[in-house]
């Protein structure tokens, strides 16, 4: 093989992009990048090969700051997008991030036919229980009586459980991380990449401008306990409604067919047609 021809090994720095995270100081999501650049760099995943999709939110401009591909979507629609990009092209890595008003709010009815199809796409959600990048307001996961300039007589609304939900949907792979454990998360984003199938990871990721959870957060979490079975559904969800303490690890994973594997779409992908493909040839096998 020629010398020139040998790839160094990508170090995680190298999916850094020039664009400087925008972030508040001290945001969670700061330790979602860094174990993102962790996980692909572990992986050794060709950037070119890689697609990171987001919503809108401050936790879906992480896309930005990432070396790969990337496609920041409209708020809520980036597990629609993120599949379709999945069909289109399987070899494709793809990685979907979002706040919980993006993916639980707005986005809520994707999730759970997403969860079902199991596109083999891993989807991280940075849960701050709060909507950053509008200033604050509630989201799906505050809690009741979470007072905002928008709720200021406390929220009326009862949180919903992110990981129950994607449990009781059917979901083939689930895991909690936490932001202030980015060695953790790494790890947590590797085996959901690797999994053939979609991959729920809630990374409890706080605001800190708009809703400061983070040593409250840290007080809580523990390790899922050792003798946890991740391939009991009713395990992982008896872990999901703990309310003593907030887990971490894989709640989660069971193999079956991805959405690819069974759609016709995957078996004429668009970018083996070229640029020039017409895509009525395409529609045509639909008849
Ligand atoms: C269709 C639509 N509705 C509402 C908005 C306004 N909006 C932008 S981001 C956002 C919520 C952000 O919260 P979250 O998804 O939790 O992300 P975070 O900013 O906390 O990371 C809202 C309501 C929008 N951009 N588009
Ligand atoms: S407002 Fe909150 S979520 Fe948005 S960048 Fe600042 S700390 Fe992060």
């Amino acid at each position: 093989m020629a010398k020139d021809s040998i790839q160094p090994r990508r170090l995680p720095k190298d999916y850094k992009s020039e664009v400087k995270p925008t972030w508040c100081p001290g945001c969670g999501d700061f330790g979602v990048l860094a174990s993102l650049y962790q996980a692909l760099a572990q992986l050794q995943l060709d950037p070119t090969k890689t697609v990171v999709v987001s919503g809108i939110g401050c936790s879906s401009r992480l896309p930005f700051f990432v070396e790969t591909y990337g496609f920041q979507t409209a708020h809520g629609r980036v597990l629609p997008v993120a599949t379709g990009i999945k069909i289109a092209n399987p070899e494709l890595t793809v990685i979907a991030v979002g706040g919980d008003g993006d993916g639980f709010s707005i986005g809520g009815g994707h999730l759970v036919h997403a969860v079902r199809r199991n596109p083999d796409l891993t989807y991280v959600v940075m849960d701050n229980e709060v909507y950053g990048l509008t200033k604050g307001q509630t989201s799906p996961t505050s809690p009741l009586g979470f007072k905002t300039k928008s709720t200021p007589f406390g929220s009326a609304d009862a949180p919903i459980n992110p990981m129950a939900w994607a449990l009781a949907s059917g979901v083939s792979f689930a895991a909690r991380g936490f932001s202030g454990d980015p060695k953790q998360l790494a790890e947590l984003i590797v085996e959901g990449i690797q999994h053939p199938g979609f991959a729920f990871i809630q990374t409890m990721s706080p605001c800190p401008t708009f809703y400061n959870t983070f040593d409250l957060w840290r007080a809580r979490i523990e390790d899922l306990p050792p003798d946890h079975d991740p391939t009991d559904r009713m395990q992982a969800l008896a872990q999901a409604f703990r309310d003593d303490a907030i887990p971490v690890g894989v709640f989660y994973r069971e193999v079956r067919p991805t959405l690819e594997s069974h759609t016709r779409v995957s078996a004429h992908p668009l970018k083996k047609n070229g640029p020039e493909f017409d895509v009525r040839s395409l529609l045509e096998t639909y008849r």
